[in-house]
């Protein structure tokens, strides 16, 4: 039988994407790799898809790179890590439409870039973040330098990967890095609500967001408010715009179509 790394179901403009290799605890082969750039892209095409959900089957979220490819031979990881995970983590932050990670355990290597690289993370309360880079002797890759020194300040990011221990999901969550923690039975219906309510919200404007928090991470406040007013200009113009205003003239709540 053929493998699916990547399962696909979409119901209400919420599409969820499962890493789905559990025997490997989702580990990422190429198959994995283009299938899910290839569902990311789809995603971002698809205008009935209005929020995307990460997960992953069985007990782990993603461990990484699959390291029985990484068994001998010669071997580029720069080529590797450009053509494989460059592309997908680009693709997720590119993408303007909200993405949820549903962390569903453990979050390793590049997996944990993954989850990092996603808008929100719901963890459920076995899930933790490993910075496994160190442990093999590479460098955190996929993003990681870049998402965690912003999300958990230098220090803490200095100690997750020089030590590389295990995060769990609640001192994560105190950390700032995960945006709730629930019961595990609860994750999947925890991620879906939160993702149901951001399908129905206005998608063009949460785009627009998106590109504004990451590009102005690295902007002065004058040149930041300027990219704000010139995306407002975008958002103005969108029909989930005049229903918003409708809406709250009418004292009734909007009913947002994503454009
Ligand atoms: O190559 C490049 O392009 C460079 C890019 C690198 C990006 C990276 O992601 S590097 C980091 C790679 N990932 C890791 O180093 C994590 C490796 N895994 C672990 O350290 C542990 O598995 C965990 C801490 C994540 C979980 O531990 P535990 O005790 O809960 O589970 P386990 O027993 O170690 O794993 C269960 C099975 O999954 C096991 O297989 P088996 O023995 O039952 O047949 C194990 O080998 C397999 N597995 C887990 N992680 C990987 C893996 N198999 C292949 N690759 C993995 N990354």
């Amino acid at each position: 039988m053929e493998e699916t790394p990547v399962l696909w179901e979409h119901e209400a403009g919420v599409l969820t994407l499962t890493l789905n290799r559990p025997e490997v605890l989702n580990a990422v082969n190429d198959r994995m790799a283009e299938q899910l750039l290839d569902a990311l892209r789809r995603a971002e095409r698809d205008s009935e898809v209005r929020c995307v959900v990460l997960t992953g089957a069985g007990r782990a979220f993603c461990a990484g790179q699959d390291l029985r490819e990484r068994a001998g031979g010669e071997f580029s990881y720069a080529q590797h890590v450009r053509s494989r995970y460059i592309p997908v983590i680009s693709k997720i932050q590119a993408l303007e439409k909200p993405v949820v990670a549903a962390v569903n355990g453990v979050a390793a290597g590049a997996g944990a870039s993954l989850a990092l690289a996603c808008d929100l993370r719901v963890a459920s309360e076995e899930a933790s973040f490993l910075q496994a880079f160190a442990r093999i002797g590479l460098v955190p890759d996929s993003g990681a330098t870049y998402f965690l020194p912003r999300m958990v300040g230098l220090a803490k990011a200095f100690e997750l990967c020089y030590l590389a221990e295990p995060l769990p999901a609640t001192e994560a969550a105190r950390l700032g890095l995960v945006n709730w923690v629930v019961p595990g039975a609860e994750l999947l219906s925890k991620a879906k609500e939160v993702a149901r309510r951001l399908a129905a919200g206005p998608t063009r404007a949460y785009g627009l967001t998106k590109r504004a928090l990451y590009r102005n991470l690295r902007a002065e406040l004058l040149d930041a408010m300027d990219y704000e007013a010139m995306l407002q200009d975008a958002a103005g113009r969108t029909e989930d715009h005049r229903e918003g205003v409708q809406a709250f003239l009418e004292k009734r709540p909007p009913n947002f179509v994503g454009r």
